[in-house]
């Protein structure tokens, strides 16, 4: 048995949620799109299918699709029977499928390099090994900045999350948002989460909700127009949110939306955290609005469930995220510890 399946029976036996996995002789992923009601797992032989399945949402999060990257990766260094070209144009094709997170585009340019420098005769067994380390690595990180985000989590705190930035966006403990509420949650804190729906592919409802109960930590379903109401009246007193991408400065792009809880969460004095990883930062990045936002079809927003909730003739626009300004950011938690202001120096802790 080598050493992916090796660890894939660790992973099953330590109950992590993962979103993708290894078989013997394919790739298992689940199908998000039908959670929570129905647990269908795709089974991927191809790159293009996987590629289809990023670019569909049936596999989304930022961690989660980086982790796709590398088995992407690794399933077209295995068809390619050692053809490098084969596997640097495989890179090409997951990388286009979804534009935002940062973290499958790195992964991906990573391990394109790392096939130029693997020999021809190791191929698949040395881009084997590297695809553990940073499966293994991605694991770590999620787990590393729970411990540290649980420090900022108090017993009695009712925390606002958006979207769904948890285990199945990730390695399957938390992901990032979820694994610093998990943590403070199995630290035995006695916490509350509000978490939003998520227009319009209803991530929050769907997902994060499904995910709250499986880990047993108290939660309540809001939809997103009402977090400032909430803050105001103090049912919320924190927010923690996940990440697509960071800029060099701290700004964070994030489900749109996001902005929107950080406003009014600066508005009521509440502090207001991302989690995320160094894979996530974007050091080539300066500023969060110079990002190339992704817009997703307007029938995302103009259907539910498949079906029209207009009329025919409306119009509708989906930019899948927004950003928030480094300066209604307490702090963003990481694998490295939570790094606070000014984040244009603090950051370059994570720069590796
Ligand atoms: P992690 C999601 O986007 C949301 O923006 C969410 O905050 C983030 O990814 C979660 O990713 P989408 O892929 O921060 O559902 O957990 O469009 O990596």
């Amino acid at each position: 048995m080598n050493r992916l399946l090796k660890l894939t029976q660790q992973w099953k036996a330590d109950n992590l949620l993962m979103p993708i996995w290894v078989e013997e002789n394919h790739l298992c992923m689940i199908d998000q799109r039908k959670l929570p009601h129905k647990t269908e797992i795709l089974e991927i032989t191809q790159v293009d299918q996987l590629a289809k399945g990023i670019k569909d949402m049936a596999i989304r999060g930022s961690g989660a699709i980086g982790i796709a990257g590398v088995y992407g990766m690794l399933l077209a260094s295995r068809i390619s029977g050692g053809k490098k070209e084969d596997v640097i144009l495989a890179g090409k094709k997951l990388k286009s499928t979804r534009p935002t997170a940062v973290n499958l585009s790195k992964t991906v340019d990573n391990l394109s390099k790392f096939a130029e420098s693997c020999s021809e005769d190791r191929f698949y067994e040395e881009f084997m090994e590297k695809a553990c380390d940073v499966l293994e690595e991605q694991l770590n990180f999620e787990k590393e900045l729970g411990r540290y985000g649980a420090e900022i989590i108090n017993d009695g705190d009712s925390i606002l999350t958006h979207c769904h930035s948890g285990a199945l966006a990730g390695s399957g403990f938390g992901g990032r948002a979820l694994s610093v509420i998990r943590t403070a949650f199995l630290e035995g804190k006695n916490i509350h989460v509000y978490c939003c729906e998520t227009r319009p592919y209803l991530q929050g409802a769907r997902i994060t909700a499904y995910e709250l109960e499986k880990f047993g930590i108290p939660h309540t379903l809001i939809t997103d127009g009402m977090s400032g109401y909430l803050m105001r009246i103090g049912k919320i007193n924190k927010v923690v949110v996940g990440s697509d991408r960071v800029a060099s400065n701290g700004d964070l792009i994030n489900k749109v939306g996001t902005y929107m809880h950080a406003l009014a969460a600066k508005e009521n004095g509440i502090p207001f955290y991302t989690a995320t990883s160094s894979h996530t930062i974007d050091f080539s990045l300066e500023r969060g609005m110079d990002i190339d936002v992704e817009y997703r079809p307007e029938y995302e927003v103009t259907h539910l469930d498949g079906k029209l909730i207009t009329t025919e003739n409306t119009r509708a626009l989906y930019p899948a995220f927004d950003v928030t300004p480094n300066e209604m950011i307490n702090g963003i938690i990481s694998e490295e510890g939570i790094i606070r202001a000014p984040y244009l120096t603090q950051l370059l802790r994570l720069k590796k």
